[in-house]
């Protein structure tokens, strides 16, 4: 059979039926432990920390959806990051893009520190980047791209070229396009990192990690952590991600066209200062998202005129609109970064970056686009 599409991988792979019982969903295999017929005699599965059968369809599905040869799941997307720290050699210089969640901010600037060494800078300028990786000579390189929140894009293809002629390995974010938008493995990434909690379960009731990669090296070595550590996702979210995840294609694409909509009634109003969509000519981006990426995808970065008075007005006013941290559910989002998402950021890193009180950020859901951009204008008219 040929390859098949990314729309019948989501359905299919992993998802084949129970062949005891022809069950078309797969069972949830709710078990801590395997019976073995003598010691050390079993059928592949010993443990649930370690293996799962459900999150083996889950793993065999991503891994399909991204063209990786491997996939771990794990218990959130912060735990995958961690996987991927455990796995470096103590002492290891990471070269990190300077706009990034601000958990992982966190989790890199006030734990692995104590055992690797961190620079932060902006990815999306390769002459600056090339020459700190010849200063700081990191053995690898991390980007999210379309950064969260300011939705900033990095060349994934000069990026790994650089990284690899260097040494160092290239670990890709993708959680703000899931795999049905863009694919940094086929551009030359080592490692793609999601937060499935976002797009890839898309209903906002689950939280979960995913890493994939193509290197047996890095197999083996993220499977010993994640065994030794045990960050390993239940049974049940693995379930509920595999059920979520049949719809990836037709959410993302109806994301997407809402939140092109959005961005085009946000840039023409008179209460907005600046409108950041990678879909829009006027992104910094625009032409390396065209070339890089499938789509835009459904997060939209804008900057309100006025500070955190009128932004407060107007995250109360929104009705459809939850004010909430997350994204890439069904229903429309919005989040405050600098309160928020991303207060664990140092107030001057933040605004050297440019995340000031009056940024806000939209997670566009799959709502009617009218019923939204309506939400947006009466709240708008708040302020
Ligand atoms: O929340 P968790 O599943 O652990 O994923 C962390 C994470 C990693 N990478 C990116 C790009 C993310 O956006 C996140 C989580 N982000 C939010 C909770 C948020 O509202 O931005």
């Amino acid at each position: 059979m040929k390859e098949m599409k990314f729309e019948t991988k989501v359905i299919h792979v992993g998802g084949e039926p129970d062949p005891t019982t022809g069950a078309i969903m797969p069972p949830i295999f709710q078990t801590s432990t395997y019976v073995q017929s003598s010691p050390g005699e079993h059928k592949g599965y010993e443990y649930t920390r370690s293996h799962n059968p459900t999150r083996t369809r889950l793993q065999e599905c991503l891994a399909s959806l991204e063209n990786a040869k491997h996939c771990f799941v794990t218990a959130s997307g912060l735990s995958a990051s961690s996987l991927i720290m455990h796995m470096l050699p103590k002492g290891s210089r990471i070269l990190c893009g300077d706009d990034v969640y601000g958990g992982t901010y966190r989790l890199f600037s006030k734990v692995f520190s104590e055992f690797h060494d961190y620079k932060f800078v902006d990815t999306t300028d390769l002459n600056k980047l090339e020459n700190k990786i010849k200063e700081f000579k990191p053995s690898l390189i991390w980007i999210e791209t379309p950064t969260n929140p300011l939705l900033k894009i990095s060349d994934v293809r000069a990026i790994s070229t650089l990284a690899k002629a260097n040494g160092a390995l290239t670990v890709v974010d993708n959680t703000f396009m899931s795999p049905y938008f863009q694919n940094p493995l086929d551009l030359g990434a080592d490692i793609v990192l999601h937060s499935m909690t976002k797009f890839i379960n898309g209903h906002s009731d689950v939280v979960g990690g995913a890493l994939m990669f193509n290197s047996d090296e890095i197999k083996e070595k993220i499977f010993f952590y994640q065994n030794a550590i045990g960050p390993s996702q239940s049974p049940f979210d693995s379930w509920l991600v595999l059920r979520g995840i049949k719809t990836l294609a037709i959410r993302m694409k109806a994301h997407e066209q809402n939140a092109l909509k959005i961005a085009h009634f946000l840039e023409n109003h008179p209460k907005i200062e600046k409108v950041l969509y990678p879909g829009l000519p006027t992104h910094p981006q625009h032409k390396i998202a065209v070339e890089q990426m499938k789509g835009f995808g459904g997060m939209i970065t804008f900057f309100l005129r006025g500070g955190i008075s009128e932004s407060t007005q107007f995250l109360k006013s929104l009705k459809l609109f939850a004010l909430a941290e997350s994204l890439g559910g069904v229903e429309s989002l919005v989040d405050h970064p600098a309160i928020m998402t991303h207060a664990s950021i140092p107030k001057n890193v933040r605004e050297d970056l440019g995340i000031f009180d009056n940024l806000i950020r939209l997670s566009v859901g799959i709502e009617d686009s009218l019923d939204l951009i309506n939400d947006l204008e009466n709240a708008l008219a708040k302020i």
